[in-house]
């Protein structure tokens, strides 16, 4: 049997697209507070009022006009406001995780529940008490937490009024955010991530009109959380030799669209650009050459001080995560036919189908990547999002129960199973695999709740309309059967 003993099976969730709650027990404001429902191909709008009282939306990636303040206003909807309610609902949804056989779960502290602004002197009792009462509550059925301390969720306040992460004045905030949960939640946490996604700082910039500043801004917005990154895994082993500390990047297996050698360095620079330009840093503790190049391509000044090459140097990661939904063929030609998915635009690959989000449907790829990674870091490897994002039909049972009838899920994650196992095969040291949405959320791409990952349905609509009422999907099923035989029976 592939799989390892101990291979902890599990799914994976966020703060700000499950918890909902946004403005209970003393919780501050963060943006994904601000961002409106969209669609595929919507996007979700930013609001904002400015000084004068006028008021306006811009596509997520745009940033607000300058002198413009985050608002929430009339007349819009905001899907994570109250999300699927996970506050009031974890009790239910941790013993639904249980019954699946759940080995961990991976969920994310919102930072804005723990330091409202993220410039007090003092945590917020009523968000720490929160959190805790999760642990504990998966502790009770024997699940691992695999937390992010950080989930697209910057206070506000840092971002609006301390200029978020291009300040590096934000490392010290973020230092004493992670130093009070590493130290509140000692003995009840092992496994840590920082930043989730954080390549994605780069190709969101892409997403709309990228010009030399700005990339400017998103590298050095990065290198601050990679030095934030090295503290808090240099701080957890201080705190608790027995913690352990990833990283966790968006993960996209790139593909030359043609044999041309300009598509093959082209997808060559994509790779370093936009996959390992974050993992060498956070794996290796320092830059690699071609990080050089990056910055020159746009004339890229980076403010570094000798302190911070020191401290990524003492603070590599244990492990490495990433997210795993689709790869990208990458194209020095014109081609008209173009598709987008997480935050990436790349040619179609006429060898892959599409989900009907648009994202490229490719398990070989999973193992392509699983590969290429733990060849390049020898570091162990969790796949901590993975899964399809699909219209769900709620129907009646057999048993009379509602639930829905997703063999399109299923045989997705089958796929992905497959792959894992053979890269498992091939030496690949793979301990953990956590689904995305192990029940349904609010996407974060589009903010719908009807592009559905779970295993659990979850009766909220797009509308805000839903009793919030969880079902069990036949893929619930199916999943507790695959963790009950540690992957031997996926049938
Ligand atoms: C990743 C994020 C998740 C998640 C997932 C699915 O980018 O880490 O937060 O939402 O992708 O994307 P979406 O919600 O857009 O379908």
């Amino acid at each position: 049997m592939a799989f390892p003993e101990g291979f902890l099976w599990g799914g994976a969730t966020a703060a700000n697209q499950c918890e909902g709650a946004w403005d209970v027990d003393g919780r501050g404001p963060a943006e994904t507070d601000m961002l409106t429902g969209g669609t595929v191909n919507t996007p979700r709008m930013l609001t904002y009022r400015m000084p004068d009282g006028t008021e306006g939306a811009v596509p997520q990636w745009e940033g607000v006009p300058e002198g413009g303040r985050l608002a929430v206003l009339d007349g819009y909807l905001y899907p994570n406001h109250d999300a699927i309610d996970f506050y009031h609902h974890y009790k239910e949804d941790i013993a639904l995780f249980a019954e699946m056989g759940f080995k961990q779960y991976r969920m994310s502290i919102s930072w804005s529940r723990i330091y409202p602004t993220g410039i007090e002197d003092e945590p917020n009792q009523a968000g720490l008490d929160f959190y805790r009462n999760v642990f504990l509550e998966l502790q009770k059925y024997g699940i691992e937490p695999l937390v992010t301390m950080w989930h697209f969720d910057t206070p506000n306040y840092i971002e609006e009024e301390l200029g978020g992460w291009e300040n590096h004045d934000t490392i010290a905030l973020f230092d004493k955010y992670a130093r009070t949960i590493l130290t509140e939640y000692k003995g009840l946490v092992k496994n840590w991530l920082t930043f989730n996604e954080i390549n994605n700082t780069i190709a969101f910039i892409e997403m709309g009109h990228p010009t030399d500043e700005k990339y400017r801004a998103a590298y050095q917005h990065l290198h601050n959380k990679f030095v934030a990154s090295a503290h808090a895994v240099k701080m957890a082993h201080e705190i608790d030799p027995a913690y352990k500390v990833g990283c966790m990047i968006c993960g996209i297996a790139n593909y030359p669209l043609t044999p041309d050698p300009d598509d093959i360095l082209a997808n060559r620079y994509q790779w370093e650009k936009n996959i390992f330009y974050c993992g060498d840093v956070q794996c290796k503790g320092k830059y690699p050459t071609f990080a050089k190049r990056l910055w020159n391509e746009h004339g890229v000044e980076l403010e570094i001080t000798e302190q911070d090459l020191a401290d990524l140097a003492e603070g590599p990661v244990d492990f490495y995560t990433f997210s795993y939904y689709m790869s990208n063929a990458v194209t020095t030609h014109q081609t008209d036919d173009q598709v987008g998915g997480n935050f990436v635009m790349g040619a179609k690959n006429p060898y892959l189908t599409y989900s009907d989000w648009g994202w490229a449907l490719d398990p070989k790829g999973l193992r392509y990547y699983l590969e290429l990674i733990y060849d390049r870091y020898e570091k162990p490897i969790m796949v901590v999002e993975n899964g399809l994002g699909a219209f769900d039909e709620l129907v009646e049972g057999e048993d009379g129960q509602m639930t829905v009838h997703d063999d399109y899920r299923i045989d997705y994650l089958r796929e992905h199973v497959k792959e894992m196992e053979i890269a498992i095969e091939d030496g690949v040291d793979l301990v953990g695999y956590t689904t995305w949405g192990c029940i349904d959320l609010v996407s974060a791409g589009t903010g719908e709740m009807r592009k559905r990952y779970g295993f659990i349905y979850v009766d909220k609509n797009d509308d805000g309309t839903g009793t919030m009422a969880r079902y069990k999907k036949d893929s619930f099923a199916w999943y507790k059967k695959v963790i009950a035989s540690n992957g031997a029976d996926i049938a």
